[in-house]
């Protein structure tokens, strides 16, 4: 897929890492095809993870997403979501290889800095979730919405 979606946390966010997040997400050769920092409430955040509502942690995810403002991003490249999966790194950033946004930035597991869309259906998803189609181009100027 040619699409992912990407969240820069609150934790992320709050902490400063926003600039050089962008930067190595930027160096790593994505796009930004659509950007903005908003602030999520805890029914859309708990609509947002609708998928996680059974797991043990969800209250706790909901109560950290509205903790502050995020960075919502949506990103082009071939393989993005594979490509960008990689450059964040595992869930837990103790398990996070060196190097990545995770391993650099996050704090621990709920706190940990970056979202990636786990597939080409749910990055459509959730950038739709984000954004209007009008606010979302590819690199040739087509609506992507
Ligand atoms: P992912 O973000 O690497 O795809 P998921 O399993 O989809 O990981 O979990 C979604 C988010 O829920 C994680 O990024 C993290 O913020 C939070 N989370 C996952 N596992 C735990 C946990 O065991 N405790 C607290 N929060 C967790
Ligand atoms: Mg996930």
């Amino acid at each position: 897929g040619k699409i992912t979606f990407s969240m820069i946390k609150p934790d992320a966010v709050a902490n400063g890492h926003t600039g050089a997040i962008l930067k190595m997400i930027n160096d790593a050769g994505f796009r930004i095809v659509a950007m903005k920092q908003a602030r999520m409430g805890a029914i859309q955040a708990a609509k947002f993870y609708e998928i996680h509502k059974e797991r043990s942690f969800f209250q706790e995810l909901i109560d950290f997403m509205t903790s502050g403002p995020f960075v919502a991003l949506v990103l082009e490249k071939d393989n993005a979501v594979e490509d960008f999966r990689k450059l964040i790194g595992a869930t837990d950033p103790q398990k996070a290889a060196p190097g990545t946004i995770r391993n650099l930035f996050a704090k621990n597991i709920d706190a940990n800095a970056v979202h990636g869309s786990d597939s080409d259906a749910n990055a459509i998803r959730e950038a739709s979730f984000h954004f209007a189609g009008l606010e979302m181009f590819d690199k040739d100027g087509n609506c992507m919405g």
